[in-house]
């Protein structure tokens, strides 16, 4: 059996009860294998058990108090999946479904994606099973407050840096900073995604969704192709879809879709966005509400973005949301690209299905790395004491993401894969982190 071989079977033994790590950890060894041929030094290493172990896993309770002065419970969590080449760095997610397996396979992956931006930042994730969606804004602060008040001990700026993720967004963000700076009397750049009056960079908010249009305009680009003209179908309504959306429409794309937990439209004329930004981010409402602003939209309860026609899918909602039969219709409606906005949005056989019918097929670890590389750039702000404009930010942002596209190409040559950016990107990425681990000896 293969050294790859080998590990998959006992990380799958090992953490039982966790299918999207399992998933995760399963497409990325997958991909290795001829790297690993050819570099026998990681196995004497142990570079793979290591790569897939986190460095450490907290889990603790957060008690608070609601509206109607009940004690509520809560769980927090903090994965530090590795440090090999900076502090820790990754999102919070505050959604009812989150459990270990879940911050253990986006901590994972996080770690490769991290490694791409070419900057440097470890990997990690965290979050709760709390569910911001009907709480007041004093409950997510109490609910705040109270989680950081575990979580300080935790972080730093130079240790480990959260920041948003489903669920958290500047509101929360902005909580979590001020029990921090508190507890600590210390105001750093410990988090990011923070407001532009206490440190926060200018394009953090913007930066998942324009990276995600960077990285697909450099793909399209390396295959004799282009965004003007085409049809969108994009997933969810946050903060990367609806940056992605912005994006898409500047390069004279139109996107037709959108969609929450509940439901998705379909508007034939092109997304309105001035009413999904009303509807989501001032109102905190459901998309079910956009055919007030478009009558002649449709809404529709459930899932049912992939069956619209697209030349272009961007999932930007959540893992496992585009399935087998949702990759066989895209590619039966003449669908040419998908770019993954989201963390792990199409199940192994979504993927390997795009691919064998020559989608061109850009992994989220790549596609959606813009978010966090603008994080890092915050860090870099916050450490100068600086900030740079938007343009500035934008530009660095621009240049990051057709750097990774760049490498990744790169990488799938030459490992033999040429255009599986799958592979290129699970390749490239890991190189960076398992040579520093390398250089840093058994620990
Ligand atoms: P938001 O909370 O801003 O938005 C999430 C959107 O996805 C909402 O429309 C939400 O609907 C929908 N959604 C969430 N869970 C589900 C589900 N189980 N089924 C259907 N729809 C769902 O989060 P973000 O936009 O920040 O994150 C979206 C994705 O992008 C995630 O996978 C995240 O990990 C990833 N990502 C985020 C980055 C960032 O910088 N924010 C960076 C890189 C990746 P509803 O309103 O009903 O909850
Ligand atoms: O999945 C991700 O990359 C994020 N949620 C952003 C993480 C960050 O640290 O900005």
């Amino acid at each position: 059996m293969s050294y790859v071989s080998e590990t998959l079977e006992t990380v799958l033994q090992k953490n039982p009860g966790e299918p999207e790590f399992h998933q995760a950890v399963t497409e990325v060894l997958q991909s290795l294998e001829p790297v690993l041929e050819k570099h026998p030094e990681y196995e004497q290493a142990g570079i793979l058990e290591r790569i897939t172990e986190p460095d450490r896993a907290i889990r603790f309770r957060v008690t608070w108090v609601d509206d109607a002065g009940r004690v509520q419970v809560n769980r927090g969590y903090r994965v530090q999946f590795n440090n090999a080449i900076g502090p820790y760095k990754g999102g919070l997610r505050f959604r009812p479904s989150v459990n270990f397996g879940i911050l253990k396979f986006l901590g994972f992956e996080q770690v490769f994606k991290n490694s791409l931006t070419g900057l440097p930042i470890g990997g990690g994730k965290g979050g709760s099973d709390f569910d911001p969606k009907g709480k007041s804004d004093r409950e997510v602060m109490a609910f705040c407050q109270s989680f950081m008040t575990e979580l300080y001990r935790h972080i730093g700026p130079d240790t480990d840096v959260p920041a948003g993720d489903i669920g958290v967004g500047g509101r929360e963000i902005g909580y979590l900073f001020g029990q921090y700076k508190r507890l600590r009397n210390e105001f750093s750049g410990v988090l990011t995604g923070k407001g532009l009056p206490y440190g926060g960079s200018l394009a953090r908010t913007q930066a998942t969704g324009y990276g995600l249009l960077y990285f697909t305009d450099a793909l399209l680009k390396a295959n004799e192709k282009s965004i003007a003209g085409k049809t969108v179908d994009i997933s969810g309504a946050g903060n990367v879809a609806i940056y992605a959306a912005e994006k898409a429409i500047a390069l004279g794309a139109k996107p037709v879709t959108m969609s929450d937990s509940t439901g998705w439209v379909h508007d034939a004329d092109g997304i309105d966005l001035k009413a999904v930004k009303e509807i989501k981010e001032i109102r905190r409402g459901r998309m079910s509400e956009y055919i007030k602003y478009r009558p002649n939209a449709e809404y529709h309860e459930g899932r049912g973005v992939w069956t619209i026609p697209c030349d272009i899918a961007l999932p930007c909602a959540t893992q496992n949301e585009l399935h087998l039969e949702d990759a066989e219709a895209l590619v039966k409606n003449g669908c040419t690209v998908v770019c993954e906005g989201a963390n792990m949005p199409s199940t192994l056989e979504a993927t390997q299905y795009l691919q064998k019918n020559g989608i061109l097929f850009g992994p989220a670890k790549a596609a959606n790395a813009g978010g966090v590389a603008t994080s890092a750039l915050e860090m870099s702000q916050n450490s100068m004491r600086y900030s740079w404009t938007f343009e500035e930010v934008d530009q660095k942002l621009k240049g990051i993401m057709e750097n990774i596209f760049a490498n990744i190409d790169e990488a799938a040559k030459e490992y033999g894969k040429p255009r599986n950016y799958v592979s290129g990107a699970n390749i490239a990425g890991f190189i960076k982190v398992a040579n520093a681990m390398l250089a840093q000896g058994a620990v």
